[in-house]
């Protein structure tokens, strides 16, 4: 476990990935929205304030199971160009494991031998690419590992197939990171890997604990009922925060990448807290972002969304930086948590002074 002081404010640097420039489909309607080039889209990052890239394997390169290893690195090697061009660098790359007809049951948990198959030969992809962008952090959001039908699968089986992919992953590249970003529903009924603690698990039961770590989405923590600085903290108690998709979410419904503090202000803040508190971002961890904008949003490309949320986590920022620690300390030394309270909110409001 580690305990970090910081003397220093850190300075965050931000990322989020071309998903989150999106047409706006959903399951009940088209885009509405034009597509906007994924290429074109770097040079939005740095006016924005990011300059970390998420990326999926095939944001990198497109239509990768029809790419020969050739075409692939030259694909690769191009966006590697296209970034250092514009001053930017690849924070992960995470392979896309739920559109192929192969993942329809799952990748690595998949019943049927050819499609795990599949799975790991994509994920070495993954690698492949990251490796030819020097990026070192693999995410893995274990997107249909879980099941429709409790019985459809052996649980206990699927969970040596997920340790055993981790190890896999760890002995085909001796220096990538793997971050597990742990969700507990969404496409499947019952995922798989559904808080951060299962992920942590994972970690320190492969073969080098060291290189495997988090990512926590708020969302993702919300939906399973959790408090998302909670798990934060946790996952850093461990030193194993390897990055955090920051949004909101309204409730327990279908996954919604709300903007940051959207719906859960004060949740926002503790996130934050916990963050400053741990000196998170001191070691170049990114703020990594995941939110969607409005299906009713125009325009092309829309923005908004990132530089808002963007702008919320910089104000919580010095909100945190603000919150007075001593009226803090009392509260807790004269176990005064209604006092505690109280501040907090009027603090967050911007009613200064006590009472
Ligand atoms: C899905 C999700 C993904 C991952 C990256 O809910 O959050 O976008 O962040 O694969
Ligand atoms: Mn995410």
């Amino acid at each position: 476990m580690t305990s970090t002081t910081k003397d220093i404010p850190t300075k965050y640097r931000f990322s989020f990935g071309p998903w989150n420039i999106s047409e706006g489909a959903d399951p009940f309607g088209p885009d509405v929205r034009q597509a906007f080039p994924h290429e074109e889209k770097f040079a939005l990052y740095q006016p924005l304030g990011f300059d970390g890239v998420q990326f999926h394997d095939d944001d990198v390169v497109p239509d990768l199971d029809g790419q020969s290893p050739a075409q692939m690195l030259a694909q690769a090697a191009q966006v590697k160009s296209m970034l250092a061009n514009q001053g930017l660098v690849p924070e992960f790359v995470a392979p896309r494991l739920w559109f192929s007809p192969h993942t329809i049951d799952g990748a690595y948990t998949a019943n049927a031998e050819e499609d795990r198959a599949y799975a790991w030969d994509r994920t070495k992809k993954s690698i492949d690419i990251a490796r030819a962008l020097d990026c070192k952090a693999i995410v893995l959001w274990l997107a249909r590992e879980g099941s429709y039908a409790r019985e459809s699968k052996n649980a206990r089986e699927a969970y040596i197939r997920l340790h055993d992919t981790v190890n896999a992953m760890l002995d085909y590249d001796r220096e990538i990171e793997i971050w597990i970003e742990p969700k507990p529903n969404e496409p499947t009924d019952q995922a798989y890997v559904p808080t951060i603690g299962h992920a942590i698990a994972l970690a320190y039961a492969s073969s080098d604990p060291a290189r495997v770590k988090g990512l926590i989405e708020t969302a993702h923590a919300l939906l399973a009922g959790l408090d998302p600085s909670d798990e934060m903290a946790f996952a850093l108690a461990h030193d194993k925060l390897g990055s955090v998709h920051l949004n909101d979410q309204n409730g327990l419904k279908y996954d919604q990448d709300k903007n940051f503090g959207a719906s859960n202000l004060r949740t926002a803040f503790n996130q934050v807290r916990v963050l400053e508190e741990a000196g998170y971002g001191s070691k170049g961890e990114f703020i990594g972002l995941d939110v969607k904008t409005f299906r009713t949003q125009q325009g092309c490309p829309v923005t908004a969304h990132l530089k808002n949320s963007r702008a919320i986590f910089l104000h919580l920022v010095e909100k945190v930086r603000t919150w007075n620690r001593d009226l803090e300390r009392q509260c807790i030394a004269a176990r005064d948590y209604e006092e505690l309270e109280l501040q907090v909110l009027r603090h967050l409001m911007g009613v200064g002074g006590v009472g």
